[in-house]
């Protein structure tokens, strides 16, 4: 099971370097840390299983925050809503890619956390708003969704992740609220 112990924090130099695209046919190796991301985010977003295990929630986790530098994310977002409906997105993408982009940004009101950051980072994170990706599930079967909004937010910090990019690197150092037109703010 993962737990934060697995987590890598900023300035582990593996978080700085591009990860590598996985080969096919997935190894059950890679299939299994698929699976194992997926759940210590459904874990970490559940209250008992958190305070138990001591999880930060997240709703998106890369292998490489796990030292592994390989082309895979894991992205468990809830409805908005109550809790007994199903996810928004709920996925494992290997070798993921941002294949085209809406002009318009957006980015989160609080600002982004990271599980591999145990500070607040305050500033907004400009991000595209709307987002197709092609990417390959643990069947090795070619996927191609467009997200926009939240989805997309966590889907481009993740890929970040897989190019050893950080949230704050997109932070105005000037000015960290700063907003450019065609910002759009989510709250
Ligand atoms: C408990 C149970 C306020 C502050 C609001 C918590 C279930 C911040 C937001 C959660 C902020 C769940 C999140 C991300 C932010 C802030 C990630 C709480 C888990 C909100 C996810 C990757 C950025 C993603 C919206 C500094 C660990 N997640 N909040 N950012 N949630 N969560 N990110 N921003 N201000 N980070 O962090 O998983 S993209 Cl679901
Ligand atoms: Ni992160």
């Amino acid at each position: 099971m993962i737990t934060m112990e697995n987590i890598i924090l900023e300035g582990s130099p593996a978080l700085r370097e591009p990860a590598e695209e996985i080969t096919f046919p997935i190894s059950e190796d890679i299939k299994t840390l698929g699976q194992e991301m997926l759940e210590f985010l459904k874990n970490s977003q559940d209250a008992e299983l958190a305070e138990k295990y001591q999880l930060r929630a997240g709703v998106g986790l890369a292998a490489s925050q796990l030292n592994v530098s390989k082309r895979m994310i894991a992205v468990h977002i809830p409805s908005d809503n109550d809790d007994t409906s199903e996810p928004l997105l709920s996925t494992i993408m290997i070798n993921p890619k941002i294949v085209s982009h809406s002009v318009q940004s957006a980015c989160l009101s609080d600002g982004e956390g990271c599980l591999s950051v145990n500070r607040d980072v305050p500033g907004y994170v400009p991000r595209h708003s709307r987002i197709t990706v092609t990417y390959f599930n643990l069947n090795g079967e070619k996927q191609k969704i467009r997200l926009k909004n939240y989805s997309a937010i966590v889907v481009q910090h993740e890929i970040d992740h897989t190019n050893g990019i950080m949230f704050y690197d997109h932070i105005n150092k000037e000015d960290p609220f700063h907003l450019d037109e065609d910002v759009s703010i989510l709250s």
